[in-house]
Protein backbone atom coordinates (compact mmCIF):
# COMPACT_ATOMS: atom_id res chain seq x y z
CA UNK A 1 0.00 0.00 0.00
CA UNK A 2 1.15 3.69 -0.51
CA UNK A 3 1.60 3.88 3.15
CA UNK A 4 5.25 4.82 3.41
CA UNK A 5 6.70 4.66 7.15
CA UNK A 6 8.96 7.43 6.10
CA UNK A 7 11.01 7.65 9.71
CA UNK A 8 10.73 5.90 13.12
CA UNK A 9 8.08 6.62 15.54
CA UNK A 10 9.01 9.55 17.82
CA UNK A 11 9.52 8.13 21.72
CA UNK A 12 6.20 7.32 22.90
CA UNK A 13 4.58 9.69 25.22
CA UNK A 14 4.38 8.43 29.24
CA UNK A 15 1.11 6.50 29.73
CA UNK A 16 -1.38 8.88 30.58
CA UNK A 17 -3.74 8.63 33.11
CA UNK A 18 -7.55 9.54 33.02
CA UNK A 19 -6.88 12.60 34.69
CA UNK A 20 -4.46 14.06 32.59
CA UNK A 21 -6.83 13.93 30.21
CA UNK A 22 -9.47 15.35 32.09
CA UNK A 23 -7.07 17.94 32.98
CA UNK A 24 -5.66 18.46 29.83
CA UNK A 25 -5.72 21.52 28.14
CA UNK A 26 -3.82 20.46 24.59
CA UNK A 27 -5.26 20.79 21.85
CA UNK A 28 -4.62 17.73 20.41
CA UNK A 29 -6.25 16.11 23.61
CA UNK A 30 -9.07 17.98 23.27
CA UNK A 31 -9.57 17.30 19.74
CA UNK A 32 -9.67 14.10 20.21
CA UNK A 33 -12.14 13.75 23.02
CA UNK A 34 -14.38 15.86 20.73
CA UNK A 35 -14.07 13.10 18.14
CA UNK A 36 -14.06 10.09 20.85
CA UNK A 37 -17.39 11.71 21.68
CA UNK A 38 -18.87 11.85 18.71
CA UNK A 39 -18.06 8.10 18.17
CA UNK A 40 -20.40 7.59 21.19
CA UNK A 41 -23.14 9.83 20.03
CA UNK A 42 -22.82 8.90 16.46
CA UNK A 43 -23.25 4.89 17.59
CA UNK A 44 -26.44 5.77 19.75
CA UNK A 45 -27.58 8.47 17.07
CA UNK A 46 -27.24 5.28 14.12
CA UNK A 47 -28.62 2.87 16.45
CA UNK A 48 -31.82 5.32 16.80
CA UNK A 49 -31.82 5.09 12.97
CA UNK A 50 -32.04 1.58 13.32
CA UNK A 51 -35.25 1.76 15.55
CA UNK A 52 -36.75 4.02 12.59
CA UNK A 53 -36.02 1.95 9.66
CA UNK A 54 -37.39 -1.14 11.95
CA UNK A 55 -40.75 0.42 12.51
CA UNK A 56 -41.22 1.75 8.91
CA UNK A 57 -39.45 -1.60 7.38
CA UNK A 58 -43.52 -2.59 6.88
CA UNK A 59 -47.13 -0.61 6.55
CA UNK A 60 -48.50 -2.19 10.47
CA UNK A 61 -45.50 -2.57 12.17
CA UNK A 62 -45.91 -2.23 16.08
CA UNK A 63 -42.54 -2.09 16.69
CA UNK A 64 -42.63 1.43 18.28
CA UNK A 65 -45.16 3.07 19.14
CA UNK A 66 -46.26 6.40 17.97
CA UNK A 67 -45.13 8.27 20.48
CA UNK A 68 -42.08 6.57 21.29
CA UNK A 69 -41.03 6.81 17.43
CA UNK A 70 -41.76 10.27 17.50
CA UNK A 71 -38.90 10.72 20.13
CA UNK A 72 -36.87 8.82 18.44
CA UNK A 73 -37.09 10.54 15.23
CA UNK A 74 -36.56 13.97 16.94
CA UNK A 75 -34.15 13.04 18.66
CA UNK A 76 -31.80 11.32 15.95
CA UNK A 77 -31.97 14.32 14.31
CA UNK A 78 -31.10 16.40 17.32
CA UNK A 79 -27.80 13.80 17.91
CA UNK A 80 -26.84 13.62 14.70
CA UNK A 81 -26.87 17.17 14.26
CA UNK A 82 -25.90 19.24 17.80
CA UNK A 83 -23.95 16.53 19.10
CA UNK A 84 -22.27 14.55 16.13
CA UNK A 85 -21.58 16.73 13.10
CA UNK A 86 -21.02 20.08 14.77
CA UNK A 87 -18.39 18.59 17.62
CA UNK A 88 -17.12 16.62 15.04
CA UNK A 89 -15.71 19.62 12.46
CA UNK A 90 -14.82 20.81 16.02
CA UNK A 91 -12.60 18.23 16.84
CA UNK A 92 -10.90 18.17 13.96
CA UNK A 93 -10.54 21.85 13.99
CA UNK A 94 -9.07 21.62 16.86
CA UNK A 95 -6.56 18.99 16.23
CA UNK A 96 -5.18 20.59 12.95
CA UNK A 97 -5.69 24.29 12.31
CA UNK A 98 -2.74 24.81 14.92
CA UNK A 99 -1.01 22.62 13.55
CA UNK A 100 -1.54 23.87 9.60
CA UNK A 101 -0.88 27.27 10.67
CA UNK A 102 2.24 26.52 12.68
CA UNK A 103 1.24 27.12 16.35
CA UNK A 104 1.77 25.48 19.47
CA UNK A 105 -1.71 25.73 20.78
CA UNK A 106 -5.33 27.42 20.64
CA UNK A 107 -4.83 31.15 21.63
CA UNK A 108 -7.31 30.20 24.56
CA UNK A 109 -6.34 26.39 25.69
CA UNK A 110 -8.46 26.59 28.92
CA UNK A 111 -11.25 28.22 27.19
CA UNK A 112 -10.57 25.59 24.72
CA UNK A 113 -11.07 22.43 27.08
CA UNK A 114 -14.48 24.64 28.97
CA UNK A 115 -16.19 24.79 25.40
CA UNK A 116 -15.91 20.87 25.21
CA UNK A 117 -16.16 20.29 29.11
CA UNK A 118 -19.78 21.98 28.12
CA UNK A 119 -21.04 18.82 25.80
CA UNK A 120 -20.77 16.10 28.94
CA UNK A 121 -24.08 17.71 30.68
CA UNK A 122 -25.35 18.81 27.23
CA UNK A 123 -25.57 15.05 26.26
CA UNK A 124 -26.22 13.87 29.78
CA UNK A 125 -29.88 16.47 29.51
CA UNK A 126 -30.70 15.13 26.20
CA UNK A 127 -30.49 11.28 27.01
CA UNK A 128 -31.55 12.03 30.40
CA UNK A 129 -35.36 13.36 29.29
CA UNK A 130 -35.93 9.51 27.82
CA UNK A 131 -36.29 8.83 31.74
CA UNK A 132 -38.64 11.91 32.98
CA UNK A 133 -42.48 11.67 32.75
CA UNK A 134 -43.56 12.22 29.13
CA UNK A 135 -40.31 10.97 27.55
CA UNK A 136 -37.82 12.77 25.29
CA UNK A 137 -38.62 15.68 23.26
CA UNK A 138 -40.87 14.29 20.16
CA UNK A 139 -41.59 17.71 18.48
CA UNK A 140 -38.76 17.05 15.37
CA UNK A 141 -35.33 18.36 15.55
CA UNK A 142 -36.98 21.60 14.35
CA UNK A 143 -38.73 21.96 17.60
CA UNK A 144 -40.99 24.13 15.90
CA UNK A 145 -44.17 26.43 17.46
CA UNK A 146 -46.83 25.92 19.06
CA UNK A 147 -45.89 21.92 18.60
CA UNK A 148 -43.50 22.41 21.01
CA UNK A 149 -45.48 24.99 23.29
CA UNK A 150 -46.26 24.36 26.70
CA UNK A 151 -49.79 23.47 25.73
CA UNK A 152 -48.89 20.58 22.90
CA UNK A 153 -45.69 19.47 24.82
CA UNK A 154 -46.23 20.17 28.54
CA UNK A 155 -43.81 17.71 29.63
CA UNK A 156 -40.16 18.35 30.35
CA UNK A 157 -38.76 16.96 27.90
CA UNK A 158 -38.95 19.92 25.79
CA UNK A 159 -37.05 22.05 28.56
CA UNK A 160 -34.69 19.53 28.95
CA UNK A 161 -33.77 19.36 25.10
CA UNK A 162 -33.56 23.75 25.70
CA UNK A 163 -30.97 23.16 27.69
CA UNK A 164 -28.90 20.63 26.16
CA UNK A 165 -29.05 22.24 22.71
CA UNK A 166 -27.86 25.82 24.64
CA UNK A 167 -25.30 24.37 26.45
CA UNK A 168 -24.20 23.15 22.66
CA UNK A 169 -24.38 26.39 21.45
CA UNK A 170 -22.64 28.00 24.49
CA UNK A 171 -19.47 25.62 23.61
CA UNK A 172 -19.78 26.59 20.23
CA UNK A 173 -20.12 30.20 20.72
CA UNK A 174 -16.79 29.98 22.66
CA UNK A 175 -15.11 27.82 20.49
CA UNK A 176 -15.73 30.15 17.20
CA UNK A 177 -14.22 32.82 18.98
CA UNK A 178 -11.33 30.51 19.79
CA UNK A 179 -10.76 30.04 16.33
CA UNK A 180 -11.13 33.82 14.83
CA UNK A 181 -8.45 34.47 17.32
CA UNK A 182 -6.51 31.50 16.70
CA UNK A 183 -6.30 31.90 13.44
CA UNK A 184 -5.62 35.93 13.25
CA UNK A 185 -2.52 35.59 15.59
CA UNK A 186 -0.78 32.61 16.19
CA UNK A 187 0.08 32.04 12.13
CA UNK A 188 3.80 30.57 11.67
CA UNK A 189 5.87 34.12 10.85
CA UNK A 190 5.29 35.33 7.14
CA UNK A 191 1.92 33.17 6.26
CA UNK A 192 -0.24 35.38 4.70
CA UNK A 193 -4.04 34.76 4.98
CA UNK A 194 -3.95 33.77 1.13
CA UNK A 195 -1.20 31.08 2.04
CA UNK A 196 -3.24 29.19 4.45
CA UNK A 197 -4.02 25.85 3.81
CA UNK A 198 -7.84 25.28 2.90
CA UNK A 199 -8.55 23.50 5.75
CA UNK A 200 -8.05 26.61 7.80
CA UNK A 201 -9.75 28.75 5.88
CA UNK A 202 -13.28 26.50 6.13
CA UNK A 203 -12.26 27.05 9.46
CA UNK A 204 -12.10 30.88 9.34
CA UNK A 205 -15.48 31.05 7.68
CA UNK A 206 -16.98 28.90 9.56
CA UNK A 207 -16.16 30.54 12.88
CA UNK A 208 -17.89 33.45 11.54
CA UNK A 209 -20.60 31.76 10.45
CA UNK A 210 -21.52 30.31 14.00
CA UNK A 211 -20.45 33.85 15.89
CA UNK A 212 -23.00 35.23 13.95
CA UNK A 213 -25.70 32.39 13.59
CA UNK A 214 -25.57 30.70 17.17
CA UNK A 215 -27.00 33.48 18.97
CA UNK A 216 -29.38 33.75 17.66
CA UNK A 217 -30.15 29.96 18.07
CA UNK A 218 -29.64 30.43 21.85
CA UNK A 219 -31.82 33.41 21.66
CA UNK A 220 -35.23 31.66 20.04
CA UNK A 221 -34.89 29.02 22.43
CA UNK A 222 -34.35 30.87 25.26
CA UNK A 223 -37.80 32.82 23.81
CA UNK A 224 -39.40 29.70 23.94
CA UNK A 225 -38.41 28.64 27.30
CA UNK A 226 -39.87 32.15 28.36
CA UNK A 227 -42.61 30.70 25.92
CA UNK A 228 -43.20 28.08 27.92
CA UNK A 229 -42.99 28.94 31.56
CA UNK A 230 -42.91 32.78 32.12
CA UNK A 231 -45.77 33.92 30.66
CA UNK A 232 -44.30 35.73 27.67
CA UNK A 233 -46.01 35.40 24.51
CA UNK A 234 -43.46 35.51 21.71
CA UNK A 235 -44.97 32.84 19.65
CA UNK A 236 -48.71 32.94 20.94
CA UNK A 237 -51.30 34.96 18.63
CA UNK A 238 -53.67 34.78 21.54
CA UNK A 239 -50.72 36.84 23.19
CA UNK A 240 -49.94 39.27 20.54
CA UNK A 241 -47.09 36.97 19.03
CA UNK A 242 -46.65 34.83 16.03
CA UNK A 243 -45.67 30.95 15.56
CA UNK A 244 -44.36 32.51 12.44
CA UNK A 245 -41.21 34.61 13.93
CA UNK A 246 -39.62 30.97 15.59
CA UNK A 247 -39.55 29.58 11.97
CA UNK A 248 -37.52 32.88 10.66
CA UNK A 249 -35.61 32.72 13.94
CA UNK A 250 -35.10 28.84 13.76
CA UNK A 251 -34.16 29.08 10.26
CA UNK A 252 -31.63 32.18 10.07
CA UNK A 253 -29.43 29.79 12.65
CA UNK A 254 -30.28 26.57 10.83
CA UNK A 255 -29.97 26.76 7.44
CA UNK A 256 -26.17 28.73 7.83
CA UNK A 257 -25.60 25.34 10.67
CA UNK A 258 -25.84 23.34 7.35
CA UNK A 259 -22.80 24.79 5.92
CA UNK A 260 -21.39 24.86 9.31
CA UNK A 261 -21.62 20.83 9.03
CA UNK A 262 -20.04 20.76 5.80
CA UNK A 263 -17.37 23.82 5.48
CA UNK A 264 -14.89 22.27 7.37
CA UNK A 265 -15.43 19.22 5.47
CA UNK A 266 -14.91 20.37 2.28
CA UNK A 267 -11.60 21.54 3.70
CA UNK A 268 -10.76 18.49 4.15
CA UNK A 269 -11.88 16.60 1.13
CA UNK A 270 -9.66 19.31 -0.75
CA UNK A 271 -6.85 18.12 1.40
CA UNK A 272 -7.35 14.32 0.86
CA UNK A 273 -7.80 14.87 -3.01
CA UNK A 274 -4.77 16.86 -3.76
CA UNK A 275 -2.65 14.59 -1.59
CA UNK A 276 -3.64 11.30 -3.70
CA UNK A 277 -3.57 13.35 -6.96
CA UNK A 278 -0.06 14.14 -6.81
CA UNK A 279 -0.83 17.51 -7.25
CA UNK A 280 -1.36 20.81 -5.88
CA UNK A 281 -5.12 21.71 -5.16
CA UNK A 282 -6.04 23.50 -8.52
CA UNK A 283 -7.36 26.82 -8.14
CA UNK A 284 -6.98 27.71 -4.98
CA UNK A 285 -7.92 31.51 -4.72
CA UNK A 286 -11.31 30.65 -6.39
CA UNK A 287 -11.72 27.68 -3.64
CA UNK A 288 -10.96 30.54 -0.70
CA UNK A 289 -13.61 32.82 -2.88
CA UNK A 290 -16.28 30.39 -2.76
CA UNK A 291 -16.23 29.33 1.11
CA UNK A 292 -16.15 33.36 1.83
CA UNK A 293 -19.19 33.47 -0.92
CA UNK A 294 -20.78 30.10 0.76
CA UNK A 295 -20.39 31.88 4.05
CA UNK A 296 -22.14 35.01 2.87
CA UNK A 297 -24.96 33.67 0.83
CA UNK A 298 -25.79 31.34 3.34
CA UNK A 299 -27.09 33.60 5.58
CA UNK A 300 -29.60 35.03 2.55
CA UNK A 301 -31.63 31.91 1.95
CA UNK A 302 -33.14 30.72 5.09
CA UNK A 303 -36.76 31.49 3.84
CA UNK A 304 -36.46 28.40 1.37
CA UNK A 305 -37.66 26.64 4.67
CA UNK A 306 -40.62 29.08 4.79
CA UNK A 307 -41.93 28.94 1.33
CA UNK A 308 -45.14 27.23 2.52
CA UNK A 309 -45.99 29.71 5.48
CA UNK A 310 -47.37 32.59 3.13
CA UNK A 311 -44.84 34.30 2.57
CA UNK A 312 -45.11 37.30 0.04
CA UNK A 313 -44.52 36.71 -3.49
CA UNK A 314 -41.78 38.80 -4.14
CA UNK A 315 -39.57 37.03 -0.94
CA UNK A 316 -40.06 33.82 -2.17
CA UNK A 317 -38.75 34.72 -5.33
CA UNK A 318 -35.59 36.31 -3.38
CA UNK A 319 -35.35 33.17 -1.27
CA UNK A 320 -35.46 30.87 -4.28
CA UNK A 321 -33.25 33.46 -6.51
CA UNK A 322 -30.61 33.41 -3.49
CA UNK A 323 -31.02 29.19 -2.92
CA UNK A 324 -30.25 28.77 -6.74
CA UNK A 325 -26.90 31.51 -6.37
CA UNK A 326 -25.15 29.32 -3.80
CA UNK A 327 -25.01 26.37 -6.30
CA UNK A 328 -22.04 28.71 -7.98
CA UNK A 329 -19.50 28.75 -5.39
CA UNK A 330 -20.88 25.01 -4.57
CA UNK A 331 -19.85 24.15 -8.35
CA UNK A 332 -16.41 26.03 -8.17
CA UNK A 333 -15.67 24.09 -5.18
CA UNK A 334 -16.92 20.76 -7.16
CA UNK A 335 -14.80 21.83 -10.36
CA UNK A 336 -11.93 22.75 -8.81
CA UNK A 337 -11.76 19.01 -6.97
CA UNK A 338 -12.12 17.51 -10.70
CA UNK A 339 -9.75 19.49 -12.01
CA UNK A 340 -7.09 18.80 -8.76
CA UNK A 341 -7.46 14.70 -9.89
CA UNK A 342 -7.54 15.49 -14.01
CA UNK A 343 -4.62 14.07 -15.13
CA UNK A 344 -3.15 13.75 -11.23
CA UNK A 345 -1.43 10.37 -10.18
CA UNK A 346 -4.42 9.10 -8.60
CA UNK A 347 -3.85 7.04 -5.83
CA UNK A 348 -6.85 4.91 -4.30
CA UNK A 349 -6.61 5.00 -0.72
CA UNK A 350 -9.65 4.61 1.45
CA UNK A 351 -9.61 8.43 2.18
CA UNK A 352 -9.27 8.55 -1.60
CA UNK A 353 -12.28 6.85 -1.88
CA UNK A 354 -14.70 8.44 0.88
CA UNK A 355 -13.75 11.64 -0.74
CA UNK A 356 -14.47 10.88 -4.34
CA UNK A 357 -17.79 9.22 -2.70
CA UNK A 358 -18.12 12.01 -1.12
CA UNK A 359 -17.98 14.43 -4.37
CA UNK A 360 -20.58 12.30 -5.98
CA UNK A 361 -22.77 11.98 -3.35
CA UNK A 362 -22.59 15.62 -2.28
CA UNK A 363 -23.68 16.75 -6.06
CA UNK A 364 -26.98 14.52 -5.69
CA UNK A 365 -27.52 16.13 -2.57
CA UNK A 366 -27.34 19.71 -4.12
CA UNK A 367 -29.38 18.73 -6.95
CA UNK A 368 -32.19 17.68 -5.08
CA UNK A 369 -31.61 21.18 -3.26
CA UNK A 370 -32.23 22.77 -6.28
CA UNK A 371 -35.16 21.44 -7.26
CA UNK A 372 -36.11 22.39 -3.73
CA UNK A 373 -35.26 26.20 -3.92
CA UNK A 374 -38.03 26.11 -7.00
CA UNK A 375 -41.19 27.58 -5.32
CA UNK A 376 -43.87 25.30 -6.72
CA UNK A 377 -41.15 22.38 -6.28
CA UNK A 378 -40.87 22.92 -3.26
CA UNK A 379 -45.03 23.38 -2.26
CA UNK A 380 -45.46 19.88 -3.41
CA UNK A 381 -42.90 18.03 -2.08
CA UNK A 382 -42.36 19.83 1.49
CA UNK A 383 -42.75 17.90 4.49
CA UNK A 384 -42.27 14.57 2.10
CA UNK A 385 -39.98 12.28 2.21
CA UNK A 386 -38.35 13.91 -1.16
CA UNK A 387 -36.90 16.20 1.86
CA UNK A 388 -35.82 13.53 4.17
CA UNK A 389 -33.86 11.97 1.01
CA UNK A 390 -32.26 15.50 0.14
CA UNK A 391 -30.87 15.83 3.41
CA UNK A 392 -29.63 12.78 4.02
CA UNK A 393 -27.64 13.27 0.70
CA UNK A 394 -26.09 16.07 2.12
CA UNK A 395 -25.23 15.04 5.84
CA UNK A 396 -24.60 11.63 5.54
CA UNK A 397 -23.29 11.63 1.64
CA UNK A 398 -21.19 15.05 2.29
CA UNK A 399 -20.62 15.84 6.33
CA UNK A 400 -20.28 12.39 6.68
CA UNK A 401 -18.22 10.84 4.21
CA UNK A 402 -16.25 14.32 4.79
CA UNK A 403 -15.42 12.97 8.15
CA UNK A 404 -14.63 9.54 7.24
CA UNK A 405 -12.24 10.30 4.72
CA UNK A 406 -10.54 12.67 7.20
CA UNK A 407 -10.65 10.06 9.60
CA UNK A 408 -8.76 7.91 7.25
CA UNK A 409 -6.72 10.71 6.22
CA UNK A 410 -5.13 12.19 9.14
CA UNK A 411 -5.25 8.87 11.62
CA UNK A 412 -2.11 8.28 11.22
CA UNK A 413 -0.98 11.48 12.04
CA UNK A 414 -3.26 11.30 15.50
CA UNK A 415 -1.99 8.49 16.54
CA UNK A 416 1.37 7.29 15.42
CA UNK A 417 -0.82 4.00 13.68
CA UNK A 418 -2.09 3.14 10.22
CA UNK A 419 -5.65 2.20 9.72
CA UNK A 420 -5.97 -1.02 7.88
CA UNK A 421 -6.71 -0.34 4.62
CA UNK A 422 -8.39 -3.86 3.78
CA UNK A 423 -11.05 -3.36 6.27
CA UNK A 424 -11.59 0.15 5.25
CA UNK A 425 -12.29 -0.55 1.56
CA UNK A 426 -14.98 -2.49 2.75
CA UNK A 427 -15.74 0.39 4.69
CA UNK A 428 -16.09 2.28 1.96
CA UNK A 429 -18.22 -0.06 -0.38
CA UNK A 430 -20.83 -1.05 2.27
CA UNK A 431 -21.17 2.98 2.96
CA UNK A 432 -21.27 4.16 -0.70
CA UNK A 433 -23.94 1.06 -1.67
CA UNK A 434 -25.68 1.22 1.28
CA UNK A 435 -26.39 4.89 1.97
CA UNK A 436 -27.70 5.12 -1.86
CA UNK A 437 -30.13 1.76 -1.24
CA UNK A 438 -31.18 3.54 2.25
CA UNK A 439 -31.54 7.00 0.75
CA UNK A 440 -31.70 6.98 -2.71
CA UNK A 441 -35.78 5.48 -2.59
CA UNK A 442 -36.35 8.12 -0.51
CA UNK A 443 -36.88 10.69 -3.07
CA UNK A 444 -39.65 8.22 -5.26
CA UNK A 445 -41.76 7.65 -2.01
CA UNK A 446 -41.79 11.46 -1.60
CA UNK A 447 -42.80 12.07 -5.07
CA UNK A 448 -45.58 9.45 -4.46
CA UNK A 449 -46.38 11.67 -1.23
CA UNK A 450 -45.28 9.98 1.15
CA UNK A 451 -45.24 12.56 4.50
CA UNK A 452 -42.25 12.56 6.22
CA UNK A 453 -42.26 12.04 10.20
CA UNK A 454 -44.96 9.28 10.47
CA UNK A 455 -44.81 5.78 12.19
CA UNK A 456 -46.97 4.00 9.27
CA UNK A 457 -47.80 4.58 5.71
CA UNK A 458 -49.89 3.39 2.88
CA UNK A 459 -49.88 -0.19 1.96
CA UNK A 460 -48.43 0.91 -1.83
CA UNK A 461 -45.28 2.62 -0.06
CA UNK A 462 -44.27 -0.78 1.20
CA UNK A 463 -41.74 -2.32 -1.07
CA UNK A 464 -39.54 0.62 -1.61
CA UNK A 465 -39.67 1.34 2.48
CA UNK A 466 -38.59 -2.61 2.99
CA UNK A 467 -35.99 -2.10 0.21
CA UNK A 468 -34.92 1.13 2.71
CA UNK A 469 -34.50 -1.13 5.57
CA UNK A 470 -32.03 -3.53 3.91
CA UNK A 471 -30.05 -0.60 2.82
CA UNK A 472 -29.84 0.20 6.74
CA UNK A 473 -28.33 -3.26 7.35
CA UNK A 474 -25.01 -1.97 5.14
CA UNK A 475 -25.18 0.80 6.73
CA UNK A 476 -25.03 -0.86 9.60
CA UNK A 477 -22.24 -2.89 8.80
CA UNK A 478 -20.47 -0.56 7.40
CA UNK A 479 -20.05 1.07 11.09
CA UNK A 480 -19.28 -1.78 12.90
CA UNK A 481 -16.04 -2.99 10.53
CA UNK A 482 -15.62 0.80 10.84
CA UNK A 483 -15.38 0.89 14.82
CA UNK A 484 -13.78 -2.23 15.16
CA UNK A 485 -10.61 -0.37 12.32
CA UNK A 486 -10.39 1.94 14.81
CA UNK A 487 -9.82 0.33 17.83
CA UNK A 488 -7.75 -2.66 16.18
CA UNK A 489 -5.49 0.35 14.61
CA UNK A 490 -4.68 2.30 17.45
CA UNK A 491 -3.59 -1.08 19.54
CA UNK A 492 -1.99 -2.80 16.62
CA UNK A 493 -1.67 -0.82 13.78
CA UNK A 494 1.34 -0.67 11.28
CA UNK A 495 3.78 2.86 12.66
CA UNK A 496 3.10 5.75 10.48
CA UNK A 497 6.12 8.04 10.38
CA UNK A 498 6.01 11.89 9.82
CA UNK A 499 4.18 11.90 6.08
CA UNK A 500 2.68 8.60 6.05
CA UNK A 501 0.70 9.49 2.63
CA UNK A 502 3.70 11.36 1.32
CA UNK A 503 1.88 14.33 1.15
CA UNK A 504 4.12 17.00 2.46
CA UNK A 505 5.83 17.52 -0.95
CA UNK A 506 2.45 17.86 -2.65
CA UNK A 507 0.70 20.03 -0.20
CA UNK A 508 3.66 21.99 1.85
CA UNK A 509 1.34 21.91 4.61
CA UNK A 510 2.88 21.78 8.39
CA UNK A 511 1.38 18.93 9.86
CA UNK A 512 3.62 16.57 7.90
CA UNK A 513 6.75 18.07 9.33
CA UNK A 514 6.38 16.84 12.49
CA UNK A 515 6.18 13.42 14.31
CA UNK A 516 3.11 11.17 14.87
CA UNK A 517 1.71 11.97 17.26
CA UNK A 518 3.19 15.59 17.53
CA UNK A 519 5.15 15.99 20.77
CA UNK A 520 3.07 18.60 23.46
CA UNK A 521 3.53 22.16 21.91
CA UNK A 522 3.41 20.29 18.22
CA UNK A 523 6.90 21.26 16.60
CA UNK A 524 10.64 21.26 17.75
CA UNK A 525 10.97 24.85 16.00
CA UNK A 526 8.37 26.53 14.79
CA UNK A 527 8.19 26.24 11.54
CA UNK A 528 8.29 29.52 9.51
CA UNK A 529 7.20 30.13 5.69
CA UNK A 530 9.91 31.97 3.36
CA UNK A 531 10.67 31.73 -0.17
CA UNK A 532 9.60 28.61 -2.00
CA UNK A 533 7.58 27.49 1.00
CA UNK A 534 5.07 30.39 0.24
CA UNK A 535 3.96 29.10 -3.05
CA UNK A 536 3.88 25.58 -1.03
CA UNK A 537 2.11 26.11 2.09
CA UNK A 538 -1.81 25.87 0.28
CA UNK A 539 -3.77 23.37 1.21
C1 LIG B 1 -27.61 5.06 9.42
C2 LIG B 1 -27.94 6.01 8.63
C3 LIG B 1 -29.23 6.79 8.78
C4 LIG B 1 -30.51 6.32 8.64
C5 LIG B 1 -30.95 4.91 8.28
C6 LIG B 1 -31.38 7.43 8.89
C7 LIG B 1 -32.77 7.37 8.86
C8 LIG B 1 -33.62 8.42 9.07
C9 LIG B 1 -35.05 8.37 8.92
C10 LIG B 1 -35.84 7.14 8.54
C11 LIG B 1 -35.52 9.61 9.19
C12 LIG B 1 -36.93 10.09 9.00
C13 LIG B 1 -37.76 10.09 10.19
C14 LIG B 1 -39.13 10.60 9.83
O1 LIG B 1 -39.28 11.62 9.14
O2 LIG B 1 -40.09 9.96 10.29
C15 LIG B 1 -34.40 10.45 9.52
C16 LIG B 1 -34.49 11.78 9.86
C17 LIG B 1 -33.40 12.62 10.04
N1 LIG B 1 -32.05 12.27 9.96
FE1 LIG B 1 -31.35 10.40 9.59
N2 LIG B 1 -30.64 8.53 9.16
C18 LIG B 1 -29.31 8.18 9.09
C19 LIG B 1 -28.22 9.02 9.27
C20 LIG B 1 -28.29 10.38 9.49
C21 LIG B 1 -27.15 11.25 9.52
C22 LIG B 1 -25.68 10.85 9.33
C23 LIG B 1 -27.62 12.48 9.75
C24 LIG B 1 -26.68 13.65 9.81
C25 LIG B 1 -26.71 14.72 10.35
C26 LIG B 1 -29.07 12.41 9.88
C27 LIG B 1 -29.93 13.47 10.14
C28 LIG B 1 -31.30 13.39 10.17
C29 LIG B 1 -32.19 14.51 10.42
C30 LIG B 1 -31.77 15.95 10.70
C31 LIG B 1 -33.49 14.03 10.34
C32 LIG B 1 -34.77 14.83 10.51
C33 LIG B 1 -35.38 14.59 11.83
C34 LIG B 1 -36.67 15.33 11.93
O3 LIG B 1 -37.47 15.28 10.99
O4 LIG B 1 -36.86 16.01 12.96
N3 LIG B 1 -29.44 11.11 9.71
N4 LIG B 1 -33.24 9.70 9.42
CU1 LIG C 1 -31.79 25.71 4.16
Amino acid sequence: MSAVVSEPLPVPRSRRGLLDWLASTDHKDIGIMYLWYVVLMVIVAGLFAGLLRLQLSSANAKFLHPEMYNQIMSMHGTLMIFFVMIPAMTGFGNYFVPLLIGARDMAFPRLNAFSFWLLIPAGVLAFAAFFVQGGAMAAGWTAYQPLSSHQFSGTPGVDMWILAVQLGSLASILGSINFIVTIHNMRAPGMKMMQMPLFVWTWEVNAAMILIASPVLAGVLLMSLLDRHFGTGFFQPALGGDPLLYQHLFWFYSHPAVYIMILPGFGAISQVVAAFSGKKLFGYKGMVFATVGIGFIGFLVWGHHMFVTGMAPGLRMFFAFMSMLIAVPTGIKVFSWLATMWGGKLRFTTAMLFAMGFVSLFVMGGISGIFLANVPVDVQMEDTYFVVGHIHYVLFGGSLMALIAATFFWFPKMTGKMMSEKLGKWTFWLTYIGMNVTFLPMHWLGIMGMPRRVYTYRPEFEPLNRLESYGYLLILAAGVLFVINLIRSLRKGARAGNDPWGAEAVQGTFEWRTSSPPPKENFEELPEVEGQRIETARG
